[in-house]
């Protein structure tokens, strides 16, 4: 499989728990590098821009809300298939229906409060890690 990235965000339910380390040992243990890594505080406006392909959805005001009420870590992981990799660490969305030993099943307090986004294509990850990070920030 190809080496990939992805765009991975720590969110503020997980960030405010102290939980950074032990999503990252996750991610770790699991083949996944991080390979660039910050800890931001979003505004509301930069959250909805982010997440504007959900703009029509019901629970978008709540979510932008959600992702700037807090500092998040924002993160590049590297590793063979690294997006659909992540994904499978992460769980399913609602945790409530995430495999045991995912991210979200063993973290996440709902499904709006779900401790990590990761991209979920290869057009999304290259357009989610530019928003977040300079060509610089991005070690080869
Ligand atoms: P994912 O984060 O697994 O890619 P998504 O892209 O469908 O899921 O949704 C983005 C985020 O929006 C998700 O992580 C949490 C929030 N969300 C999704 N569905 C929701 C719902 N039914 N109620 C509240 N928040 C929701
Ligand atoms: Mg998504």
């Amino acid at each position: 499989m190809a080496t990939e990235r992805t765009l991975s965000i720590i969110k503020p339910d997980a960030t405010k728990r102290n939980l950074t380390g032990k999503i990252n040992a996750k991610f770790e243990e699991a083949g996944l590098r991080i390979v660039a890594q910050k800890r931001i505080k979003l505004t509301k406006e930069q959250a909805g821009v982010f997440y504007a392909v959900h703009a029509e959805r019901p629970f978008y005001d709540e979510l932008c809300e959600f992702m700037a009420s807090e500092p998040v870590v924002v993160q590049v992981l590297e590793g063979d298939g690294a997006i659909a990799k992540n994904r499978e660490v992460m769980g399913a969305t609602n945790p409530a229906d995430a495999a045991a030993g995912t991210v979200r099943a063993e973290f996440a307090e709902s499904v709006g409060e779900n401790s990590v986004h990761g991209s979920d294509a290869p057009e999304t990850a290259a357009v989610e890690i530019a928003y977040f990070f300079s060509g610089l920030e991005l070690v080869g």
